[in-house]
């Protein structure tokens, strides 16, 4: 069997379960075959203390089969890979937020000085047989950078985030580039069909690209890619056995008890952007307004966990939110009520469960989202007997999976208001029809499944050994 490495922006400890389901997920199979994991310490080397661009230290630890190996990246190059390009241009543009891109010609050159970083301290650890998994946006060039330092490796790449349509990809000074370059690898994933859609697309139209048969390869640039949706999951198993675990029980009693006469809603995300908090926030207003007999009931509990604080939209955002909630609580509220709980804070993972289930519904509403995980874990914390209700987002890719949940227009104020209130209303027998098939999807389609078809498919796919530098 061959060794698996798997490689990411951010690397995690296998044997720490803390880190979530797509943690667990690779560890697995890291466990199961043995193998690697490598990427970016999350360490920074300032100027003065010898970090230099294109450059790094570099820190090997064994965690059980796992062989951790990460790199200290010096502050020129985390401010123009890491804060420039992949979060101040690739994130934006990816979420069709134009307006948000800062195009920097130093923040490109950044970008490609980490990923030819990357593929020169990984190059000399790979064996003949290991298969290779890159994910994420921050590094498509890597596989094309692998390539042109000789590697023949079976490269797969997994993007986590939504790709959009080819008119918006167009605004990205080199975009060609950047789809070139995923033709290196022998497999790329998207989360959702609309994704695969937009590559498809691009391919064809701007790359010249030919298809080959009806399994998703595409030949271009002298090379054959197989491009194919692969829907990420939650470990659903574990998700539930940490809704029966002390803490989430314990979570739970004291969300009921609290609020025993009220309906709670809940709102789980990082504090960005792309997450269409400030449009929730007003919708919720809405429902107040339209609705009143939801005042001194409807309880919104908004948990927006602090993100990438040094980049400035997500500072503008902030503020933007925390006068939204202020200007509805003082309308609002009464003097034992407080319509909104906003919480700009990490909770501690074991008590979502408990917090998703006391909740009546689950309010998921992205302006634009790879997948969404939020809204599978809501749906697996739920008790089938008197199961809350999800409000989701039709621009999640996670609305193509579940077609049962209420799918609103979060830019639809009135419209997401309307579809809260048929949440807060909605007879049990209805909610339960509409968990039990949504639970059949996320069971089905969970994260063992995700990472098992990915690497299948990669494994059967046409690799080709080949040496041409790509860029
Ligand atoms: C990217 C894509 C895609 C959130 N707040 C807290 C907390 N969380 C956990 C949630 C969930 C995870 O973080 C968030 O996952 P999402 O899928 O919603 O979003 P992104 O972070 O944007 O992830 C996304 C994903 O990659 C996987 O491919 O689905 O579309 O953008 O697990 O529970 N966890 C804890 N405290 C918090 O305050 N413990």
């Amino acid at each position: 069997m061959s060794r698996l490495v798997v490689v990411s922006n951010r690397v995690a400890d296998p044997r720490k379960t803390a880190a979530g389901g797509l943690a667990v997920a690779l560890a697995d199979v890291l466990n199961s075959t043995g193998g690697m994991w490598f990427g970016w310490s999350g360490k920074v080397i300032e100027a003065a203390d010898g970090g230099k661009p294109g450059e790094a230290r570099q820190h090997t630890q064994q965690a059980g089969p796992v062989k951790l190996v990460t790199l200290d990246l010096s502050r020129e190059d985390h401010d123009a890979f890491y804060v420039g390009y992949s979060n101040g241009v690739l994130w934006p543009v990816f979420h069709y937020r134009l307006d948000l891109a800062d195009f920097d010609a130093g923040y490109v050159a950044g970008y490609r000085r980490v990923n030819q970083l990357f593929a020169r301290k990984l190059k000399p650890l790979l064996q003949p047989d290991d298969v290779v998994w890159v994910h994420d946006y921050h590094l498509i060039p890597l596989a094309a950078e692998l390539r042109a330092l000789g590697c023949g490796h079976r490269i797969g790449y997994f993007l986590h985030i939504p790709l959009p349509p080819s008119l918006i990809m167009a605004a990205i000074p080199g975009h060609d580039w950047l789809i070139r370059a995923l033709f290196a690898y022998d497999l790329v994933g998207f989360q959702s069909r609309g994704d695969l859609r937009h590559f498809d697309r691009y391919v064809e139209a701007e790359a010249g690209a030919q298809r080959l048969g009806d399994d998703g390869r595409w030949r271009a640039f002298n090379r054959t890619v197989q491009a194919c949706a692969f829907p990420i999951g939650i470990d659903v198993e574990e998700f539930q056995a940490l809704t029966d675990a002390p803490e989430a029980r314990e979570m739970f009693e004291r969300m009921r008890k609290e609020y025993s006469r009220r309906k709670l809603l809940v709102g789980v995300d990082r504090l960005d952007y792309s997450k269409g908090l400030p449009q929730r926030l007003k919708a919720f207003r809405e429902l107040l307004k339209s609705y009143p007999e939801h005042r001194d009931s409807a309880t919104l509990i908004q948990i927006a966990s602090p993100s990438r604080e040094d980049v400035t939209a997500y500072t503008d955002i902030l503020h933007e939110l925390e006068s939204l909630c202020g200007s509805i609580n003082g309308n609002f509220g009464e003097l034992d009520w407080m319509p909104v709980r906003y919480i700009h804070r990490t909770v501690a993972r074991p008590r979502l469960p408990g917090l998703y289930r006391a909740s009546r519904v689950g309010v998921v509403t992205p302006l634009r989202d790879g997948m969404n995980l939020v809204a599978k874990e809501f749906i697996a914390a739920q008790d089938p007997a008197d199961p809350g209700v999800l409000v989701l987002s039709r621009f999640a890719g996670v609305a193509e999976q579940l077609p049962d949940a209420l799918l609103v227009n979060p830019y639809d104020i009135e419209g997401t208001a309307n579809a809260i209130h048929l949440a807060l209303t909605m007879p049990v027998e209805e909610r339960r029809v509409r968990h039990q098939s949504q639970m059949a999807v996320i069971k089905k389609y969970d994260v063992h499944w995700w990472c098992q078809s990915f690497l299948d498919t990669l494994a059967k796919a046409e690799a080709e050994v080949t040496g041409t530098p790509w860029l």
